[in-house]
């Protein structure tokens, strides 16, 4: 079993889009071991996309996470961060994939509805950074 972070960004909370979100991941066989609801601070999310320092998205980006409340879940499943970042779709909504979440309900490439972490690696550090007490 893999664990992977995975977070409702504000946009889809915002929308009222968290009970279908977290729908197409269950139904994808992912569990649901930890939830939070968090309206992160700007120095949180300053840390949290600490590999992304120095891109000309990056203020825009973390502007944007600290706005409003986010779901922030740990999920368990076989090859969790392969499956989820599946179900997600590509970082732009306009080329995700039809029928993947941010095909669904992203808007645009900073407010694309989600983020699942991008390997087993940022996993651990990811659900740590959240949840220091998940294994
Ligand atoms: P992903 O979330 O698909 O792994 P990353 O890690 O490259 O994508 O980017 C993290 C977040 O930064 C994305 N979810 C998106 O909100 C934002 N982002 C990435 N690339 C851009 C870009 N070119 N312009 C604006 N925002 C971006």
């Amino acid at each position: 079993m893999e664990k992977t972070l995975f977070i409702i960004k504000p946009d889809a909370v915002k929308r009222n889009r968290i009970g279908r979100i977290l729908s197409m991941v269950e139904e994808a066989g992912l569990k649901i071991i930890r939830l939070s609801l968090m309206h992160l601070s700007r120095e949180q999310a300053c840390e949290f996309y600490a590999m992304h320092r120095g891109k000309e998205f990056y203020e825009k980006l973390v502007d944007y996470m600290s706005s409003a409340p986010c779901v922030v879940c740990v999920l368990e499943g076989n090859d969790a961060v392969k499956l989820l970042r599946s179900i997600c779709g590509a970082t732009d909504p306009t080329l995700a994939a039809p029928g993947t979440i941010r095909s669904e309900f992203g808007i645009n490439i900073t407010m694309n509805s989600v983020h699942a972490s991008d390997s087993s690696e940022s996993a651990k550090r990811e659900v740590k950074f959240f949840f220091p007490e998940v294994e």
